[in-house]
């Protein structure tokens, strides 16, 4: 018997307060005018837009040097228990938390409500983080003080209070429960934390040398139907020449068809429990194809295919 697919239900965040540039607030409406929930909708599933969610602004321009390590720490923590709550709604509404970006600094709230709704039901939760960047700055070793480069390590507890304590139980997640994918661009004291952490990564260097396939084979391995499997996609993953609206791009990423067959692959394994879509700059774009290609990648990870036959 098919498992019945949850609706999805879309949160838009508007928010560059962690990002080095303006522009993320953009994302949302990029998305939508790509055609996000009409796409969802042609596949058969019910997507509910629940519109933006509202927070602080911020003034690039105004070039303030960072405090205490931080760039606008107090609007992106503000962004991200906006993102949090939102988030922990929609999961306990039965729906699939789709979170519209962006930077990528809200991946914090949106997986800190996910993390505590899988503790509550002693739900097994695996986290996937597609990035050219590991995103595991801290304060103290963070060579820009933007948000963006550092979700990773306030998820596992090292960051601002305000950031590592959503969802109370902090840290949000321990390192087992995390893979990153497709990195390339790593500080040297973020690396060290990553090593020492025991992060599991799959960098540019493993894909291409082992492959997408067995790179998905080995991140989902112990992924199975009871799994919630969380996909905190920053846009950057990609290569800039396929995805060039982001505001830290990085070349050298996968091709449009390994990070398709990396989407076709996650929505085969039917784990998949919710979905951050972050770092999109439409100001970086050219002619929205950044966030159209976003939409298409959407649908082949919830479940549009290209096989011919059926397997
Ligand atoms: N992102 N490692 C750099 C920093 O400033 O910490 C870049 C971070 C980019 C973050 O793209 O989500
Ligand atoms: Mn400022
Ligand atoms: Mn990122
Ligand atoms: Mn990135």
């Amino acid at each position: 018997m098919p498992t019945p697919r949850p609706s999805i239900a879309l949160i838009g965040a508007p928010s560059d307060a962690g990002a080095n540039l303006p522009g993320t607030s953009l994302g949302p409406d990029a998305l939508r005018i790509a055609g996000i929930a009409p796409a969802l909708r042609a596949r058969g599933l019910h997507a509910i837009d629940q519109g933006n969610l509202s927070g602080p602004g911020v003034d690039h321009h105004a070039g303030h040097a960072p405090q205490q390590g931080f760039r606008h720490l107090a609007e992106v923590a503000q962004w991200n228990a906006a993102v949090c709550g939102a988030v922990a709604e929609a999961l306990a509404a039965g729906h699939l938390p789709l979170l519209l970006g962006g930077d990528h600094s809200l991946a914090v709230g949106s997986i800190s409500a996910v993390a505590r709704h899988c503790r509550q039901r002693g739900q097994r939760l695996k986290v996937l983080w597609l990035d050219a960047h590991a995103d595991a700055n801290t304060p103290a070793t963070s060579p820009s003080g933007n948000l963006h480069g550092m979700p990773v390590a306030c998820l596992l507890g090292h960051g601002p209070q305000g950031l590592t304590h959503l969802a109370e139980h902090s840290p949000a997640l321990v390192p087992a429960q995390l893979a990153l994918l497709g990195v390339r661009s790593v500080d040297a004291a973020e690396k060290r934390f990553v090593n020492a952490l025991g992060i599991e990564v799959y960098d540019m260097r493993y894909i291409d040398e082992v492959g997408m396939r067995a790179t998905m084979a080995q991140a989902l391995y112990g992924v199975d139907r009871h799994t919630h499997l969380h996909v905190s996609f920053d846009l950057d993953c990609l290569d800039p020449t396929v995805a060039p609206g982001v505001g830290t791009p990085v070349r050298g990423g996968p091709t449009y068809r390994e990070i398709q067959l990396c989407m076709e692959i996650l929505a085969d394994c039917g784990a998949l429990g919710s979905v951050d879509v972050v770092e999109l700059n439409p100001t970086r774009d050219v002619r929205n194809q950044s966030a159209e290609l976003a939409v298409d990648l959407l649908e082949s990870l919830f479940g549009k295919s290209t096989l011919m036959r059926a397997r």
